[in-house]
């Protein structure tokens, strides 16, 4: 894969590059290792809701090839690896004891990945929530599962706030509220918009009590959130359009961020939603509302938003991942460039941006991927132009470094850098992942 065909964006000397996993998706369980089962143990055991029928048991082995996967990550010369921690790998029931054997095992990532010159950014809840906490209050629609979020934090922040460059409190709320509670689509299945507002706050609320309770053992960690932005675009200049937007788009961007830097939900969503609106016990927005080190982004795609019927399909001049998600570069400008202009944010950090691939594996056995570059070079070049229109974006992990456990979609969608043979757990660079390693070596030379 050549530079000359896919150009070396520009970024600043500082600007950090990596590519991010998570626990569920990536570690699999080791015997006798003490982890307690997640809602997603439970989740994948329910017929019918992962469409490959596949489970986490083993994932990409990565709880005992977590060395060789850091050696990975040196190839690819990155700056920075982002991960999350599974709760109920620390945590076996969600509160009480601590698995002093999951504990282990991120203390000698951090010290494998600090070794390697690499910095590791964590996440504390990527969606596995202890099933226990799942059985015994309903998981995150019970306000205790916020505080018990709580406790989990601060002894994350007390045993690995002097190592970790920033820690991440959530991983995308809207996806663990909406697609879990209201689709149904993720774990724990709900089908219940009710159910999800109640969860969106509770999360929130949990995120507010996590930074105190971190705040006050005064980690060296950066403190932040990870939120997903699909930013809703009306397909046509029509009010019904342009109402139906509007609304995505309270229910997805501001109804997070509004909370987090504004201290209130959005009128219009709350309007909209009626009866389903969450109930708020005063001083919840408090604790919601507290300064960050930095926010997570998290940008794949854009909603397009047709009222029409038939509905008016998406222009996509750069086509559709293997997920069906529109790819739209020039979104992640816009959106970085309105985050700023309309809420002020600290630092940024894309956390992830990537794409699913059905990548072709040639006869002598090279991964070409040819669409992954082409993206990888587009959002590259976006988060350059977002920068030089003032921008404070501070780094890029591309999602993922692995081929790994796609959620519902099991192992069918591959948006990895390198390739998994589920068979053998072998490893192998795409061409993307050669393109990015180059990238980032030119990157580093212009430092
Ligand atoms: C993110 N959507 O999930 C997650 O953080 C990753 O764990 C996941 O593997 C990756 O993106 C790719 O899917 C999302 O429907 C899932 O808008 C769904 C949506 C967005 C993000």
């Amino acid at each position: 894969m050549t530079s000359s065909q896919f150009p070396f964006p520009t970024l600043p000397r500082d600007f950090v590059l990596g590519a991010a996993t998570s626990a569920a998706q990536i570690e699999g369980h080791a015997p006798g290792d003490g982890k307690g089962p997640s809602i997603w143990d439970a989740f994948c055991a329910t017929p019918g809701k992962i469409k490959d029928g596949s489970d986490i048991s083993v994932a990409c082995d990565h709880i005992h090839r977590m060395p060789q996967d850091v050696e990975r990550m040196q190839w690819l010369g990155l700056d920075a690896y982002r991960f999350s921690f599974a709760w109920p790998r620390v945590q076996p029931l969600g509160q009480g004891a601590w698995n002093e054997t999951g504990l282990a095992f991120y203390d000698r990532l951090i010290d494998t990945l600090l070794a390697a010159g690499i910095a590791p950014h964590a996440t504390l809840h990527h969606w596995d929530l202890p099933q226990a906490l799942q059985d015994l209050v309903g998981g995150w629609q019970s306000r205790e599962t916020s505080r018990y979020f709580a406790d989990y934090a601060a002894e994350i922040a007390r045993r690995f706030g002097d190592r970790l460059v920033t820690i991440s409190t959530l991983n995308e709320p809207w996806c663990v509220a909406t697609l879990g509670y209201e689709m149904g689509q993720f774990a724990p299945g709900l089908k219940s918009r009710k159910a999800a507002m109640q969860v969106s706050h509770h999360l929130l609320l949990g995120h507010g009590l996590a930074m105190s309770a971190m705040r006050a053992i005064g980690p060296r960690s950066q403190l932040g959130i990870v939120l997903n932005h699909t930013p809703a675009v009306a397909a046509e200049k029509t009010p019904s359009d342009l109402h139906a937007a509007r609304i995505a788009d309270g229910l997805d961007v501001r109804w997070y961020m509004d909370p987090l830097f504004r201290g209130a939900y959005p009128a219009d969503a709350i309007e909209h939603l009626g009866d389903d609106a969450p109930r708020i016990e005063s001083g919840d927005m408090a604790v919601i509302r507290q300064p960050l080190d930095f926010l997570g982004i998290n940008l794949y795609t854009r909603n397009w938003v047709s009222t029409r019927e038939p509905k008016i399909p998406a222009p996509a001049p750069h086509g559709f991942n293997d997920m069906g998600w529109e790819i739209v570069p020039e979104v992640l400008t816009q959106h970085l460039v309105r985050l700023t202009r309309d809420y002020m944010p600290p630092p940024m950090i894309i956390t992830e941006n990537g794409m699913a691939n059905a990548d072709v594996v040639d006869a002598d056995g090279a991964v070409e991927d040819t669409p992954r570059v082409a993206y990888l070079q587009g959002h590259l070049d976006a988060v350059a132009k977002a920068l030089a229109m003032g921008v404070d974006v501070r780094g890029y992990f591309y999602w993922s470094l692995l081929d790994n456990f796609e959620w519902d979609s099991g192992y069918a969608k591959r948006f990895g850098l390198f390739r998994v043979d589920y068979d053998t757990q072998a490893r192998t660079p795409k061409a993307s992942a050669h393109w990015y390693r180059e990238f980032i070596a030119n990157h580093k030379r212009s430092r």
